[in-house]
């Protein structure tokens, strides 16, 4: 059985003339023996929640996965598409894409970030078994993983988190062959794995990774274990490959006729290219069948739970709000409307955190140990730790990348709302699984607070400065900078609607000014932008743009300009994406006709010239920030209502 998974990556990753056989010939075995005798699945509802998941996080074996796919019968891996192995439009891309098709758990490729992915799924497993039971919940987490995810970073941190929170449910096998790209693991590595993780309160164990009767009762244990398993399985990479097998040549190139050829004498296999034997693919496919039954029994136990607990477990599956969301809305909304007190975004966003999570229950909330800072934790909320699994806020530690990570994990496991706290300036530390999401199409949603210099005296290194430009440059990610308390419910509803990415709310630590005031019913983010002070008399000779904390500046602005008998109008921006998605004729009306535009945000212009055009005015950053307290900051790089007013002034005299 394994030699077919070896026979169909040497087969497709020589059609390809590019492409990985060495591990999926390597880890062959493993895989053999976790999916025909411990895996929990039926590829006749690849979606089955309460299935095992399994996540390649070495996601250059893509063809692991998909010849196992294709051999447990998984309706749309069809040979056909094996043989289109890395073809524009195939379900078999270079490496594995998310849900491409349905039994890929998550995309991988990116090494290191499958394994976190892993942990946020072992999370949400634990923390929907404890609300509903084991009899709905109750699935393992298996991870294949290699040298390379090992070594990257990212590893470190959701290896720590997962020991510390006891994921009993979380097995990793580590294809511990030895061999990366550039050779022998020896020129670049001397780490004990098995003593790290031990060190991380896991369960290790040295396996032969060619030795079926040792991997499954390796696995038996695993499964007993009262922490997250680490199975380092000794393999040799291109096994069977006689002359490049055990060495980085069968790592990343198709191996050549002449050696695929020895390679099929050496393991055995006389079949043709892509044909696999009927005894061995009847094999594979009663190993498909196995899940079947307990997909069945598991169905009729959801059907006799209690009809509200049900009812709410599939709406949560599904990713669907509940009805609550649009009232809680309007409360937090009037509330803040009416408040009488400035207060910096980020703390409107615990306001609203406040009854968003009531209205939500799947909301899970976290920090990578800012907390207190990021205002992510309202009053109330338990947190998820190994004593308590329904707890709803992760302490992540300091790690901003295993949580955005792990997050991601959250989202494809289904049933929660993870949303983060960290701030701005360390998205560049979650940004490799920001992406990820955005490509994946994953809600999950990171608070980013201390959102530009308004946070002060820490100084530059703290002081995000093209971060806003930096993430808004990432496709199908969305962007908040909420200007004031009644924009900061409104984008936080935004995000959570928008259930085919994931977004981003970047807030203040600063009070910022209440420009919102009265109650109104609309989402007024809902465009991207929108006016928020039209001109007196309705032709604007000049049009503000600003986002956040900038925007009370061009307000200010505005009464400056209006002294010398000039007409101003403000157009809040608070997401640049949904707003360069609206139809052009929106866009033209919210962009306006005066002659003069201006652009104020504490951020880099990247970006802003498809607002203002590049004729426009930008006040903002040309450099790293400085540490002082911030009013001084905005005086010292000139982003303040005067310079807005002068350069509007400037642009009038021009035109
Ligand atoms: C973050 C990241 N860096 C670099 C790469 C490129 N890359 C792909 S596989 C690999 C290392 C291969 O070694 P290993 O992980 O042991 O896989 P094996 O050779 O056993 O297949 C590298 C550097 C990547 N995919 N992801």
């Amino acid at each position: 059985m394994a030699n077919a998974i070896r026979a169909l990556a040497m087969d497709a990753v020589e059609q390809a003339k590019c492409g990985h056989p060495g591990l999926p010939m390597g880890a062959a075995d493993i895989a053999t023996v976790l999916f025909s005798r411990f895996l929990k699945f039926d590829p006749a509802d690849p979606a089955w929640p309460d299935r095992d998941r399994f996540v390649l996080s070495a996601g250059h074996g893509s063809m692991l996965l998909y010849a196992l796919l294709y051999l447990l019968g998984y309706e749309k891996m069809t040979i056909e598409e094996i043989k289109r192995f890395r073809q524009l439009g195939s379900l078999t891309p270079g490496h594995p894409e998310y849900a491409h098709p349905p039994g890929v758990e998550t995309t991988t490729g990116p090494l290191g970030q499958g394994l976190a992915n892993a942990v946020g799924m072992a999370i949400a497993e634990c923390h929907l078994a404890a609300l509903y039971g084991s009899d709905i919940v109750d699935h393992h987490t298996y991870v294949l993983a290699s040298d390379g995810d090992l070594m990257e970073g990212i590893s470190q941190e959701a290896i720590a988190l997962a020991g510390h929170l006891q994921l009993r449910k979380l097995i990793v096998l580590f294809d511990d062959n030895g061999i990366s790209i550039d050779g022998p693991l020896a020129l670049t590595d001397s780490v004990d794995q098995v003593k790290r993780f031990e060190a991380a309160g896991w369960a290790a164990t040295r396996i032969d990774g060619h030795d079926p009767t040792a991997i499954a009762a390796t696995l038996d244990v695993a499964k007993k274990s009262d922490r997250p398993s680490l199975i380092a399985c000794r393999t040799i990479i291109g096994f069977g490959a006689p002359t490049k097998g055990g060495t980085e040549k069968s790592h990343g190139a198709a191996l050549g006729a002449e050696e695929i050829a020895a390679a099929r004498a050496k393991l055995g296999w006389s079949a043709p290219p892509f044909e696999i034997p009927s005894a061995i693919r009847e094999e594979w496919r009663a190993a498909g069948m196995r899940g079947g039954p307990a997909r069945l029994a598991w169905q009729k136990r959801l059907a006799a739970l209690d009809p509200d607990k049900r009812s709410a477990f599939e709406r949560r599956t599904r990713g669907e709000l509940t009805g609550e969301l649009a009232a809680a809305v309007r409360a937090v909304k009037d509330r803040l409307a009416q408040a009488a007190k400035d207060v910096a975004t980020r703390a409107a966003s615990e306001v609203a955190l406040e009854a968003l999570t009531v209205a939500l229950p799947e909301m899970i909330g976290g920090s990578a140990d800012l907390t207190g800072s990021n205002n992510t934790r309202p009053k109330g909320m338990k947190v998820l730790s190994a004593a308590d699994y329904s707890g709803r806020f992760i302490h992540y530690g300091v790690r901003e990348h295993g949580m955005a990570a792990a997050m991601n994990g959250m989202a494809l496991h289904g049933g929660v709302i993870a949303y983060s706290g960290t701030f701005l300036v360390f998205s560049d530390y979650c940004r490799p699984a920001i992406r990820l999401a955005a490509l994946m199409g994953q809600r999950v949603i990171h608070v980013m607070t201390h959102d530009s210099i308004g946070l002060g005296e820490d100084g530059p290194t703290h002081q995000p400065v093209e971060h806003l430009a930096a993430l808004r440059a990432i496709p199908n990610l969305k962007v908040f900078r909420p200007c004031d308390a009644v924009e900061t419910i409104e984008c936080w509803q935004l995000a959570l609607e928008t259930k085919s990415g994931p977004s981003v709310l970047a807030l203040t630590r600063q009070n910022v000014p209440r420009l919102r005031r009265g109650f109104d019913e609309r989402n007024r983010c809902a465009l991207g932008a929108y006016e928020l002070i039209a001109a007196e008399d309705g032709a604007a000779s000049v049009s503000l743009f600003a986002t956040g904390s900038e925007v009370a500046i061009a307000v200010a602005a505005k009464k400056l300009l209006a002294e010398r008998k000039i007409s101003a109008r403000v157009v809040s921006v608070p997401c640049f994406e949904i707003f360069l998605a609206a139809p052009e004729t929106e866009r033209a009306a919210i962009i306006g006709e005066a002659k003069v535009k201006v652009a104020v945000e504490a951020g880099i212009r990247q970006g802003w010239d498809a607002i203002v055009g590049s004729d426009g005015a930008f006040v903002g950053m040309r450099s790293f920030g400085a540490s002082a307290p911030y009013r001084e900051l905005y005086q010292h790089f000139g982003i303040t209502s005067e310079r807005v007013a002068e350069a509007a002034l400037k642009g009038l005299r021009k035109a």
